[in-house]
């Protein structure tokens, strides 16, 4: 059957969570002039979404505690590794070479990524949207990255939704330093510090907020119950052997006085590829600010899971 290969072909390329949702309309997305809103306006006959998670939670540096390292995010490393995207590209194909029509949704910040991710994946049965927004599955957390194809073919979808689990718990709400969940399950971009430090405006709280923070923040998620169980000890998937073996170097790259000499034709051939979004001088700004923090021993806001 089709979707027993689409579910081989996942495990093969290191897929840990997939689902199937059907292709209707997503009216409660926000962003009203999104195309995310409709999966039909990328594929006019879209019968399904796949939506794939790989789990990241074992994407962490030991020296994101070492002040003079710049600390970025478990999202943020994955680009390293994997683009959410390749792992699909395999199912992609092989759906066209059985006649249907397939359509992958990039991991870009912009209208190139045309699923509200964690919406679909709700819908997929992979979790539910935790306060802090984000999909929170009960095996692997916030940590999964995420990624879907639209297509044509009409495979059966889930129709069983996950319960909220969240409940009376508030802790990613109190934990965010910036107010950006002062409205529950939704995040006001213009507040969220990783937004902050990836455009112009970085309101003055989050220079001493941010401590060694260069891109990404995680507050949210460190504070996260879900999330307990897999800081200390992630998971030993595929991906995090795969992690354990290739990073040291890279972690190395990340000391602050090697970024802060980067120039803009470095970044762009070594982090800038990593679909941040964040332009050299934002970046740059970031570590600047980091190097300051650290000589002042301003530590930065943490969190106490
Ligand atoms: C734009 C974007 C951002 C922006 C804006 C975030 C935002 N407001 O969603 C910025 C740069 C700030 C950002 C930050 C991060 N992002 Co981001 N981001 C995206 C992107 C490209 C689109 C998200 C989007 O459409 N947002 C628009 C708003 C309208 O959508 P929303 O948050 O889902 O809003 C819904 C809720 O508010 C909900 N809602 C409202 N009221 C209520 C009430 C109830 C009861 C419920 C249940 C829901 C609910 O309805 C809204 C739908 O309209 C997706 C990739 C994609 N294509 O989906 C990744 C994505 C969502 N990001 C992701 C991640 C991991 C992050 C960061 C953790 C990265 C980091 N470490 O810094 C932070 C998260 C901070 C946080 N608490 O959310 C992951 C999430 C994975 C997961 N397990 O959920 C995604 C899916 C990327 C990926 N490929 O995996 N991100």
């Amino acid at each position: 059957m089709l979707s027993d290969e689409i579910s081989r072909l996942a495990d093969s390329t290191g897929i840990d969570a997939l689902g199937f949702a059907e292709a209707s309309p997503f009216s409660n997305y926000a962003l009203r002039d999104s195309r995310r809103r409709d999966p039909k306006i990328s594929l006019p006959n879209a019968k399904t979404i796949i939506v794939a998670g790989i789990y990241i939670g074992g994407l962490t540096f030991p020296a994101w505690e070492n002040p003079k390292y710049g600390r970025t995010s478990r999202l943020y490393l994955s680009g390293f590794f994997l683009d959410v995207v390749k792992p699909l590209e395999p199912i992609a194909a092989y759906l066209r070479e059985e006649g249907f029509q397939a359509v992958v949704c990039d991991s870009s910040s912009d209208e190139g990524s045309i699923l509200p991710l964690k919406l679909a994946a709700v819908r997929a049965g992979l979790g539910w949207q935790g306060k802090h927004s984000l999909l929170i599955s009960r095996k692997y957390g916030t940590f999964l990255a995420l990624g879907g194809i639209i297509t044509d073919a009409d495979l059966a979808h889930n129709t069983e939704l996950e319960p909220n689990r969240c409940r009376e718990c508030d802790r990613c709400r109190q934990a965010c330093p910036m107010g950006a969940l002062d409205q529950p399950y939704v995040l006001d971009r213009k507040k969220c510090l990783s937004n902050s430090l990836q455009v112009e405006e970085l309101p003055e709280e989050a220079r001493v907020i941010m401590g060694n923070r260069v891109a990404d923040c995680e507050i949210c998620q460190e504070a996260c119950p879900w999330n307990k169980k897999h800081l200390g000890n992630p998971l030993d998937t595929a991906m995090t052997k795969k992690f354990q073996r290739q990073m040291k170097a890279w972690e190395e790259f990340f000391y602050l006085p090697h970024l802060a000499e980067l120039s803009e034709k470095e970044y762009i051939e070594t982090l800038g590829r990593l679909n941040t979004g964040i332009p050299y001088e934002f970046f740059h700004r970031n570590v600047l600010i980091a190097l300051e923090n650290e000589k002042r021993g301003r530590k930065g806001r943490q969190t106490n899971p």
